[in-house]
């Protein structure tokens, strides 16, 4: 029994590598057949300095940052195993955080993988965005397997039909630092976006309550490396973790999580006022999608205001 473990993708065809664009006919083949594209140079290099340059504040601050914290409206959390330290709603840590959230180098992909762009689906804009953070992972920390079309979650589901993608969750990994060998890199099993059947040593290798899983030897799988300022863009559909990192330091990506406008935030965060003045009017739609109305004219005097009741 042998693991494939990819080289480089840097070497890889299904590399892709021309930020702004759509995806191209290659694109679309490869991400249909594996469930997975790596955008090269995603993030350039001015960004990519003040990105981890704010991350730098939440890891020096003192005392340490535990499991539960909250800076401001960022929460320290994470998903139950040794898997790192995640901050949670990491759009609001100012407006570098806040130009991922619609950024060139993958908002058209994104667009058309998610496929709402001309249904029903965009009936409150182009795309909603219900989870994201930054995942801090230092020695001896990785996250189990998770997710392939088997489990059958309608929320992160792949589908393809005439000629368009209409992926229910589309995840945008960006690598903040190098990911090689023994950094912890993602791992996920390429086509099992589309298998029908469950891995037979999954539960092996499977995201667990307070055990420390990896994908690490898992047949089929491959680790993604990637270089700093890399982008990875996946269907959650398909079976993924990541391999345990081994390596001194901290491996830093940040992770956004987009579907059509009509899904809901998958934990019980709520982005701020605070973030919602400063959004342009597109990135304010992805984050916050669902406007309430008044109740008025009301036939009832002093009927509450559900902009006055709890979101
Ligand atoms: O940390 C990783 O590399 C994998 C991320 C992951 O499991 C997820 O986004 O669901």
């Amino acid at each position: 029994m042998t693991t494939v473990t990819s080289p480089k993708h840097t070497k890889q065809p299904d590399t892709i590598a021309h930020p702004n664009q759509r995806l191209s006919p290659m694109d679309r083949y490869l991400f249909d057949l594996r469930g997975y594209l790596v955008i090269e140079n995603a993030i350039d290099s001015e960004l990519l300095e003040r990105l981890n340059s704010k991350l730098d504040t939440f890891i020096n601050m003192q005392p340490p940052l535990t499991h539960g914290d909250w800076v401001g409206a960022i929460q320290t959390h994470t998903f139950g195993g040794d898997d790192g330290l995640n901050l949670q709603q990491i759009y609001e840590a100012g407006p570098d955080f806040a130009q991922l959230i619609d950024h060139p180098s993958w908002f058209g992909k994104v667009l058309e993988l998610v496929g709402s762009e001309h249904n029903f689906d965009n009936h409150h804009g182009p795309l909603f965005i219900d989870e994201n953070f930054a995942s801090l992972r230092g020695p001896g920390q990785a996250i189990g397997m998770h997710s392939g079309k088997a489990e059958g979650a309608i929320r992160t589901q792949y589908r393809y039909e005439h000629e368009q993608f209409h992926c229910a969750q589309i995840n945008v990994l960006m690598a903040l630092t190098d990911i090689g060998t023994g950094d912890g890199g993602t791992m996920l099993i390429p086509g099992s976006h589309k298998s029908n059947l469950k891995h037979p040593d999954m539960d092996k290798h499977a995201i667990k309550q307070g055990q420390n899983t990896s994908g690490d030897g898992l047949e089929g799988a491959i680790e993604v490396h990637m270089n700093a300022g890399d982008v990875l863009v996946f269907v959650d559909a398909i079976c993924h973790g990541s391999a345990r990192r081994v390596n001194e330091g901290l491996r830093r990506v940040v992770v956004y999580r987009y579907g059509p406008s009509w899904g809901f935030f998958r934990h019980p965060y709520r982005p701020s006022q605070e973030l919602l003045s400063r959004l342009t009017d597109q990135q304010r739609q992805i984050v916050w999608p669902h406007q309430a109305i008044d109740r008025i004219p009301n036939r009832i005097a002093d009927y509450p205001s559900p902009l006055q009741e709890i979101r």
